[in-house]
């Protein structure tokens, strides 16, 4: 199991931080995901067999939120 944190630019409120979540727990292979809104971070637990990280980053931007480096 793989655990990375994401700095993610664009989340505004707690609707944002849900639809940061539900993006990144609807890919197969992740674990668990923690977003805080205040350090705007998202922390992913997932199987790094089964998908990785730039899946996930996808995610986030396609959901509409920008990946920070
Ligand atoms: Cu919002």
């Amino acid at each position: 199991m793989a655990q990375e944190v994401i700095n993610i630019r664009g989340m505004m409120c707690g609707h944002c931080q849900s639809t940061v979540e539900k993006a990144i727990k609807a890919i197969t292979g992740v674990k668990s995901v923690k977003v805080d809104l205040g350090n705007k971070q998202a922390t992913v637990e997932y199987d790094p067999a089964i998908t990785d990280i730039n899946k996930i980053k996808k995610a986030v931007t396609d959901a509409g939120y920008e990946v920070v480096a």
